[in-house]
């Protein structure tokens, strides 16, 4: 497979100014007419070949200033030699056939239950015409539709429309990955925004009829968006309407197509009893999400693919902020890290570690990851304590001012902030070009009040990058006295040697540190650290992220010597939870989070870093042990505040009420090791949300009982797809380990079980590699269920069969009985004889 690679980016030969299009939709033979003027590109000196990317089509005519040509494209696109090409400026016009019904990819022009829909990010639009298929191509569109569907839609804004036909027209130039387009049968929830400047716009979010009332809180969210972008970032919004489309089908969660947002169907519909709070709180973000990357993404643009973390560290980062203001930033900044050590910290120490901007690929699709995500965001979060909030702002500023129209690159983006700054920032550059998880390793000493901490920072090698430079690390530390009291606020500490000394002078006595608050870079701290001073930081500590962590850090020490070697949870533990069960000043959506236990895979993960061989069976066994013991010893808190988290008033999904049910939940999952699910089961009748009725099953699972509320679950949704993917997923996530591929197998074979369905498949195959001692079961049988479906899936979907391929990254953690089983499985889907370019690269890193 051909490796692309950024070295060899060259600037486009030909720029395109205009493009016209007429789609005559029909299922089988849907018609594109394209019209594209195209001009020299003055940055590419000399009279050069014009190549259009074009897969999957058939073209049925082309013509160069009016004459027709006759051409034979390749697989990839199509040729025209310079010596066949006017100079200086041409207009291209072609005709193609293209069947969106057959196209289960998902990319490009597709179908969704009667729908019409795109996906074009990032290289779908080669599927609906020839083009230069390529984010540096900027250029205005005009678009017609024909079809006899209701709704006809596509970017910018509507110029006209009769029956059966309706056109667009988008002034502002964009690359075609932004392009969009749906025609069907669909109802709006509509509002108005008026922006700070005083231009109306018209919000609309479409949906299938039977949902429109499922969409207030996602246009709520978007309002909320599109004023705090104006306050926050002063981005204000430039056309006069703005969709959203809700869409069944669909690969990831959703797609910023300027003016026109394609969402999966679950980010937007919600109602109190068919939607969790941790869906509300989704649908909020990518919302926020999608309407934010109308500036950071779609105004400014990447020049070329391996600029992904540019668009989108800076917009999970906007997103992150938003959320944090909208709810708490200290609950958000938990979640947040939870994410990243999960998914990223994961990725970044197994076979797919990658840059956060990589260098090579062969399919673009599987670099969309938590890598370019969410440590990109960490890299923003990290220049912005480096420079401070006020230099933030400028350098924002400057970047909106300085590249609005352009397609950029990381080197732009870090020159604003050297611009603004006047600070040489080539060392912060290496975030971005090397792989792994930074280690800082944390020594300390004491005299005459002077406390010294001494810094050691590395990087483990990874694929490719044996070496490593040090990195400039900003680490936030404060200092408390042991009864608690801060002898000295958060300061940001710039480690950039690979050994650093810090110095505190005139402290009163011996400080406990507070290092790293508010997770300030995304590392692995390194540190001994007594129970006692763990437990000044759990009981006192200012900064809410580390006192958090001091938690979280003691329930994985406790669950590591249990696994070890069966020590009881030591009781300085378990009254320390205690204590914050009965802290009436904090959030108790904070106090939920402090009783999260560290989740298996999380615990594998520490186990492999220690250097140890995690047995996931052990693991799964010793986290239950703990859940148990400790309901057993926090009963009597665990009952009242299951009795006093109940809810009173109407049900509001904001901050406040979704805290108090996480906790409620929290109790009851305790309490049910308890009672044998007494308790859940009566949450579970009188449940009047899917927050608490999900609770209560969900609960009920996890001890192997439920089995009547699981089948009144599906007589009462059955006709809910959204909610039938939580039935299909509970089941598998919660399964015995023994019992786990077998429940998925059974699952697969369900009438419900619509396998092409993006949302179903992962619910199924996905829940089992949630279930993370089912999946690993040492007869393989969860190994090969799921590569049994990926080799399925691959060829119809290679897309979301490549990304779910990630349950395997892990493999080289385990037992080399495990790991014997998971290689045979890889080399299994390598040698499946319709294997994708897509599923093709994911494996044959994984195998290395
Ligand atoms: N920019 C989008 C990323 C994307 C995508 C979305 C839906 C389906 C396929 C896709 N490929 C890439 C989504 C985002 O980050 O906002
Ligand atoms: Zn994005």
């Amino acid at each position: 497979p051909q490796v692309i690679r950024l070295a060899d980016y060259a600037p486009p030969a030909w720029l395109v100014d205009e493009v016209s299009l007429i789609f005559r939709l029909d299922p089988a033979a849907t018609r594109v007419q394209s019209r594209i003027s195209f001009r020299a590109n003055p940055a590419a000196p000399g009279h050069h070949d014009l190549w259009l990317d074009g897969e999957n089509l058939k073209l049925l005519s082309a013509r160069i200033n009016g004459e027709a040509r006759s051409v034979t494209p390749g697989p990839e696109g199509l040729r025209i030699p310079a010596t066949e090409l006017p100079e200086g400026q041409f207009l291209w016009e072609a005709e193609v056939e293209i069947a969106p019904e057959g196209n289960t990819a998902l990319e490009g022009l597709y179908m969704s239950r009667g729908m019409y829909c795109t996906q074009c990010e990032a290289e779908g639009f080669r599927k609906i015409t020839f083009y230069p298929d390529r984010p540096d191509v900027m250029a205005t569109f005009r678009v017609r539709i024909e079809s006899e569907l209701p709704v006809l839609l596509s970017n910018g804004n509507p110029t006209a429309q009769g029956a059966g036909w309706a056109e667009w027209h988008d002034p502002w130039p964009k690359p075609a990955y932004l392009f969009a387009l749906v025609a069907g049968d669909l109802v709006a929830q509509s509002n108005r925004f008026t922006t700070v400047s005083g231009t109306e716009v018209a919000l609309n979010i479409w949906v299938r009829p039977g949902d429109e009332n499922k969409c207030a809180y996602a246009m709520d969210a978007l309002i909320r968006s599109m004023r705090w972008d104006e306050e926050v970032y002063g981005r204000e919004y430039d056309l006069d309407v703005f969709n959203i489309v809700a869409v069944d089908d669909f690969n990831m969660g959703a797609m910023e197509n300027k003016g026109l947002n394609i969402f999966n169907s679950r980010y937007v519909l919600a109602s109190p009893e068919t939607a969790t709070d941790q869906d509300y709180e989704n649908i909020e973000r990518i919302i926020a999400h999608e309407y934010f990357h109308n500036w950071t993404g779609n105004r400014i643009t990447c020049r070329d693919w391996f600029q992904l973390c540019l668009k989108e560290g800076l917009t999970v980062y906007r997103d992150q902020q938003f959320t944090g203001d909208m709810r708490s930033h200290a609950v958000k900044r938990i979640e947040d890290v939870l994410t990243l050590r999960a998914r990223q910290f994961r990725e970044d120490n197994g076979p797919l570690a990658h840059n956060v901007r990589p260098e090579t690929y062969v399919e673009i699709n599987n670099f969309y990851t938590a890598t370019v995500y969410e440590k990109g965001a960490e890299l923003i979060g990290m220049l912005r304590r480096l420079v401070g909030d006020d230099a933030y702002r400028a350098a924002l500023r400057l970047y909106f001012e300085r590249h609005d129209g352009q397609a950029c690159t990381i080197e732009d983006w870090i020159r604003v902030f050297e611009d603004t700054t006047h600070r040489d920032l080539s060392q912060f550059k290496r975030w971005y070009s090397q792989a792994g998880t930074p280690r800082v390793m944390v020594e300390d000493s004491w005299a005459d009040g002077t406390y010294v901490l001494r810094l050691h920072q590395s990087v483990p090698a990874t694929p490719g990058q044996p070496l490593k430079e040090p990195l400039v690390i900003p680490v936030a530390v404060g200092l408390l006295g042991q009864d608690g009291r801060e002898l000295q606020p958060t300061v940001v500490l710039e480690l950039s040697e690979p050994v650093q000394e810090f110095r505190f002078e005139g402290l009163p006595q011996r400080p406990v540190p507070s290092i790293l608050r508010g997770f300030s870079a995304p590392v692995i701290l390194q540190r001994d650290q007594t129970s006692a001073e763990r437990a000044v930081l759990l009981a006192h500590d200012t900064d809410p992220f580390n006192r958090w962590e001091a938690g979280r850090s003691l329930a994985r020490d406790v669950l590591l010597a249990m696994i070890a070697r069966d020590e009881a949870p030591s009781t300085a533990f378990l009254e320390g939870l205690g204590s914050l069960l009965r802290d009436p000043a904090l959030d108790p959506a904070f106090i939920a989070l402090a009783l999260r236990l560290p989740s298996e895979d999380d615990l594998a993960q520490a186990l492999h870093e220690a250097g140890e061989v995690p047995d996931p069976a052990r693991i799964h066994d010793m986290r239950r042990k703990l859940t148990h013991l400790r309901a057993e010893h926090l009963a009597e808190d665990l009952h009242r505040i299951h009795d006093a988290m109940a809810s009173t008033g109407a049900y509001d999904p904001a901050a406040d009420q979704a805290g108090r049910r996480a906790l409620r939940n929290a109790a009851l999952a305790g309490l049910t090791h308890l009672d044998q699910g007494a308790r859940a089961s009566r949450q579970f009748a009188t449940a009047d949300n899917m927050t608490e009725q999900l609770g209560a099953l969900s609960a009920l699972l996890e001890i192997g009982a439920g089995a009547d509320e699981l089948a009144a679950f599906y007589d009462q949704w059955r006709g809910d797809r959204l909610v039938l993917d939580k039935w299909f997923g509970l089941q598998v996530m919660f399964a015995a380990p023994d019992a786990a591929a077998e429940t998925a197998a059974g699952l697969a074979a369900h009438p419900d079980f619509d396998w092409k369905n993006p949302n179903r498949f992962r619910a199924v195959i996905g829940g089992l590699s949630a279930n993370a001692a089912g999946f690993h079961h040492a007869s393989g049988a969860g190994y090969r269920f799921v590569a049994d479906w990926l080799i399925r899936l691959d060829p119809l979907n290679p897309q979301t069969a490549a990304r779910m391929s990630t349950a395997f990254e892990t493999w080289q953690r385990y037992d080399p009985g495990r790991q014997a089983l998971i290689r045979a499985e890889l080399e299994r889907m390598r040698s499946a004889p319709t294997l994708s370019r897509d599923l093709g690269e994911m494996v044959g890193r994984m195998l290395g």
